[in-house]
């Protein structure tokens, strides 16, 4: 599915305004995109259900066209509802879905309903922390009651764009660069179109960096390559994109195109046949007084900050982020860790059902994002209970599904587990490409005795490679600070400490050449829901909330300036 775009043959509107929210009786004004937590005190902690309203007006022309709804996301559970009739309902937020309402659009007003529900649930998605405890050592009733650490939002977080093309139009793009030589500076670049049945017997032109093709569509699918002798390859450095342009008589779609590869052996992770290391940060999309959604100066400021760090990528932990931060990072020279929205997994989600709807979770992610070059790897899952014996088939299943759909970037699991102790073995970390590991040596164990965790984590990082034979990432490492605590000699919660921390787990890792990446956690300060361990924030921020330095930073800035 590609997303809509407003070009010469494609008309958009964008439905990002302020809607109505009806609580109960009441109707009240409500942004969309944006979530309801953050707009109304006394919503802070309500699931809903509640109804959003809007209306849209189409003129005459366009509403004999192909028309879909394009939601970019929904915080959670919704049903739509177009002039009264439900045309659709989707299940799972973060990621975008389409509603076909074809011959549905009045020429004139129109009503669009979204009663959208954001319910914790025990082995769902969202995932609540089971009665009976859970796994995640810290996180005993927490309210509201989710299990992870950050607030559940919920609402229309991301943009609704109606969408009117020609019946005749393009519906799907894949791009694959992987078969480049980037030592001979070749440049291969295959496209596939899908086109919709009434364009079958056209003529397709395809533009890529100043070639054209010219083809007759015989078939729903089009493939064709392309190659660019001394081509310019995508990079960090110089971040080049070639635009394609696929045109039909009445439709067309452009996307950016980065040419590079990826590959991986035992030892290293490589960005056009030369090893990268990531540097970066965990992060959320998350904001004061916003709240969770699609807000573009935030996007902005924290990729001036991320290359103001001297950082190269992150991951979008816990959930696929607004597509925009994949654009802007494909523009930027950014590298992305792509993670679906799994996080707070426990034995009840092993089960066939749950399963089946985690693949069509990992589907659309890589469906949604497979064409941005800044995606360096997919995430399936973030600290699952991966040492139950049953995390091994829904897992080794996860794999196998983000294979299928896409062989030319790494697919991981992000795990907590596989520590030296026994009961922590992880039964699905070895199917995965690349070892990611979440470690908090000096935090959650070692309190307080920065250089014992630090001894502790070498051994554990030794062991893992020993038992696995595959490129470790550190994907989370980091300890709380709240700015403006000072302390001598550095304490938890002191920006010394943090500081400290940070530097020195940063250099032990730089001595290990089977180390790929170091992501801190956290880019910055991010709200949670309430326990004992939450004075309102997460503050394993390298920056606060509004996004001030902390000590960290400017050590960070000049660590990773000389790396
Ligand atoms: C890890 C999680 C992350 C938490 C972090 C922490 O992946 O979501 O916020 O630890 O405890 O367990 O700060």
């Amino acid at each position: 599915m590609l997303r809509s775009q407003q070009n010469a043959k494609r008309t958009v509107i964008n439905l990002s305004s302020l809607w109505f929210l009806e609580v109960g009786k009441e109707k009240r004004p409500i942004a969309v995109p944006g979530s309801w937590n953050e707009q109304y005190q006394d919503l802070c902690y309500e699931e809903g259900p509640f109804t959003y309203k809007t209306t849209f007006y189409v003129p005459k022309e366009l509403s004999q066209k192909h028309v879909r709804l394009y939601f970019a996301a929904v915080n959670t559970d919704c049903e739509v509802y177009l002039n009264e009739e439900k045309v659709g309902e989707n299940h799972i937020g973060y990621l975008p879905f389409e509603i076909d309402v074809t011959g549905k659009v009045r020429a004139g007003k129109n009503e669009l309903k979204v009663i959208v529900k954001n319910e914790l649930k025990v082995g769902g998605f969202p995932s609540k922390v089971p009665d009976s405890g859970t796994h995640t050592v810290g996180f005993f009733g927490s309210f509201p009651p989710a299990n992870f650490d950050f607030f559940p939002y919920g609402g229309i977080i991301r943009p609704v764009l109606v969408e009117f093309t020609d019946h005749s139009r393009i519906l799907d793009i894949w791009v694959d660069t992987s078969k480049s030589e980037p030592e001979k500076r070749l440049g291969k670049v295959q496209v596939k179109v899908e086109v919709s049945e009434e364009a079958v017997g056209e003529e397709m032109k395809i533009e890529l960096g100043g070639k054209e093709k010219r083809i007759k569509v015989t078939d729903r699918i089009v493939e064709e390559e392309f190659t660019f002798e001394d081509a310019r390859f995508w990079s960090l450095e110089d971040p080049y994109l070639y635009t394609l342009k696929i045109e039909l008589e009445k439709d067309e779609y452009t996307l950016d195109v980065g040419i590079r590869t990826i590959n991986w052996d035992e030892r290293k992770l490589y960005l056009n046949g030369k090893p990268i290391f990531l540097k970066g940060f965990g992060k959320h999309e998350e904001f004061p007084v916003l709240g969770q959604g699609t807000f573009y100066p935030m996007m902005v400021k924290d990729f001036n900050l991320l290359k103001w760090i001297n950082a190269n990528s992150f991951r979008t932990s816990h959930y696929p982020y607004s597509e925009e931060w994949l654009d802007l990072a494909d523009r930027l020279g950014i590298l992305v860790i792509d993670e679906a929205p799994h996080v707070g997994i426990t034995k009840y989600h092993y089960n066939p059902q749950t399963q089946k709807i985690a693949e069509e979770n990992v589907k659309k992610m890589i469906d949604r994002d497979k064409n941005h070059p800044s995606v360096i790897m997919w995430s399936v899952a973030n600290e699952p209970e991966s040492n139950h014996p049953d995390a091994e088939g829904f897992f080794k299943a996860l794999y196998e599904t983000a294979k299928k759909m896409d062989r030319t970037r790494p697919v991981v699991m992000v795990s907590m587990m596989d520590m030296p102790d026994e009961r922590t073995r992880d039964v699905a970390l070895n199917y995965f490409d690349i070892v990611c590991v979440n470690r908090y040596y000096g935090w959650y164990i070692y309190q307080g005795r920065i250089d014992e965790g630090l001894k502790a984590l070498e051994e554990d990082l030794e062991e893992l490679y020993r038992r696995h034979r595959k490129p470790i990432f550190v994907t989370e490492f980091g300890a709380d600070a709240i700015a403006g605590l000072h302390y001598d000699p550095p304490q938890m919660f002191s920006e010394e400490y943090q500081a400290e921390l940070v530097e020195k787990t940063i250099k032990l890792l730089m001595k290990k050449d089977y180390i790929v990446g170091m992501h801190v956690w956290a880019f910055a300060d991010f709200k949670t829901p309430q326990n004992v361990r939450r004075p309102i924030l997460n503050y394993k921020g390298v920056f606060t909330r509004d996004r001030q330095p902390k000590l960290v930073a400017h050590v960070l800035k000049k660590l990773w300036g000389e790396i």
